[in-house]
C-alpha cells in the first residue's frame, strides 16, 4: 500500500494530459483484458472494478451491499461502458468512461488535498495522477 496526497486539480491535470492519460488507461485496459481479445467482457470489467475499488467512491457501493444489488449495479456499469451496446467494451469506450469517472472523482475531491491510501496496483490511475504531479515539482 502507498499513501498519496491528492486533490481535484491533480486528477484533472492528469486527465487533461491526454498522452499520459491515454497511455495509462491503455495499460490498464491491457491488464484487464485477461483473454487478450482486445475487448473487455462483462466478467473482465466486473473483475476490474472489484479490484480497483474506484467504484466504491464513484458509484457508492459499500460493504453491506447485498449480492443481488451488486449484480444489478455491475450490469448498469457495464451498460455505461458499452456505449454502442455491442456486448463488449472496446478501448475507446473504456477510455471515454474512465475519463468521466476520473473527472467525477476530481469534482468529489475538490481543491482540498487529501491523503489517500492506495492498494498496490501498478495500474492505479490515481497513483499515476499523483506521480505526474510529483514529476513536475
Ligand atoms: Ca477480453
Amino acid at each position: 500500500m502507498g499513501v498519496v496526497v491528492i486533490d481535484g486539480t491533480t486528477v484533472r491535470d492528469f486527465v487533461r494530459d491526454e498522452a499520459a492519460f491515454a497511455k495509462s488507461v491503455d495499460e490498464q485496459f491491457a491488464a484487464l483484458d485477461l483473454n487478450n481479445d482486445g475487448v473487455l467482457s462483462r466478467s473482465e470489467l466486473r473483475t476490474a472494478f472489484q479490484s480497483m475499488r474506484l467504484i466504491e467512491s464513484h458509484f457508492g457501493i459499500d460493504v453491506a451491499t447485498p449480492p443481488e444489488q451488486l449484480a444489478a449495479l455491475y450490469d448498469s456499469i457495464f451498460q455505461k461502458f458499452d456505449g454502442d451496446r455491442s456486448g463488449a467494451v472496446d478501448r475507446g469506450e473504456f477510455r471515454e468512461e474512465m475519463k468521466k469517472i476520473m473527472l467525477a472523482i476530481a469534482d468529489g475531491l475538490g481543491s482540498f488535498p487529501i491523503q489517500m491510501v492506495l492498494e498496490d496496483d501498478p495500474h492505479s490511475l490515481l497513483q499515476k495522477a499523483a506521480d505526474l504531479e510529483a514529476s513536475k515539482s
